[in-house]
């Protein structure tokens, strides 16, 4: 399970984290509230602060890190049931992690949506439109294109439900950067069986392992990325971490990561 903690080594922003929150860095947008950004009502006002996110966010302008990098390794040594995760940025895809693995828990960019006629939107043309500050229109009702992110109040994607299957069968669960506030992607890490350990690298003790602890629990507090290539060490993986995040990097362009 990961969340935005996994993305700030790459230059994004988490929600929570004083001062260099996205929330504090929303003020530009001219919302009444940061929230707003992801609360239909709003985004129907004025759906131009979403769209700047979108901007930022566009695929290629920001690469994945080690942490990343270190879920793609797992899943090449097939040892990743499945990766859950609340961001948004794509970086879990551009690190080479196939869809079928992944569930993008509160939805992506890879798609959108009509939020009149609800046709899925052909592709072409949004992210030029996204590019170039025009709101991207339905070509059959006009109505404005909607990524598939999920707003407040809007349902999770169908494939949040392979959790009923997949949490029983985990033999571990890691939860990486992630304040396990938002529900009910937070109640996963109660899901799995209590004999199966959990490990969280984080800064904070967070949810269910701070006020309900396992004793199989293992808490590594402080950077994602240090915590990350600390337990890489451990299990003797650096050196294919590092020819695999070498590799990609001559794939990838972009400025951070
Ligand atoms: P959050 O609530 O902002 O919590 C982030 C957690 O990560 C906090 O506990 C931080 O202390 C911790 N953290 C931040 N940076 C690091 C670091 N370098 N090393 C270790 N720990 C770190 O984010 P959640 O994902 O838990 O909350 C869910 C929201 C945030 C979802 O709805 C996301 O869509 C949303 N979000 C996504 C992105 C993204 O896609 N990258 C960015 C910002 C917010």
């Amino acid at each position: 399970m990961v969340g935005a903690g996994i993305s700030t080594p790459s230059g994004i922003p988490d929600f929570r984290s004083p001062g260099s929150g996205l929330y504090s860095n929303l003020r530009q947008y001219d919302l009444p509230y940061p929230e707003a950004i992801f609360e239909l009502t709003f985004f129907f006002h004025n759906p131009k602060p979403f769209f700047t996110l979108a901007k930022e966010l566009n695929p290629g302008h920001y690469r994945p890190n080690a942490a990343h990098y270190f879920l793609r390794l797992l899943h090449e040594k097939g040892l990743l049931l499945r990766l859950y995760t609340q961001n948004i940025d794509g970086l879990e895809r551009a690190s080479g992690i196939p869809a079928s693995k992944l569930v993008e828990a509160h939805g992506s960019f890879a798609s959108a949506t009509c939020t009149v006629c609800r046709r899925p939107s052909p592709g072409e043309g949004f992210w030029a439109d996204v590019m170039a500050d025009r709101i991207p229109r339905c070509p059959v009702c006009t109505g404005i294109v909607k990524p598939d992110i999920v707003f407040f109040g809007e349902p999770l994607p169908q494939r949040f439900l392979l959790h009923v299957v997949d949490f029983p069968m985990a033999d571990l669960l890691l939860i990486l950067g992630t304040s396990l506030e938002v529900e009910p992607f937070a109640s996963l890490s109660e899901a799995v069986r209590s004999s199966v350990p959990r490990l969280l690298i984080n800064r904070d003790l967070v949810g269910s392992l701070a006020w309900s602890p396992r004793s199989q629990d293992v808490v590594q507090l402080g950077d994602v990325v240090q915590g990350v290539e600390m337990l890489v060490e451990l299990l003797g993986w650096t050196a294919e971490l590092q020819d695999l995040i070498q590799r990609e990097m001559g794939k990838l362009g972009g400025r951070d990561g």
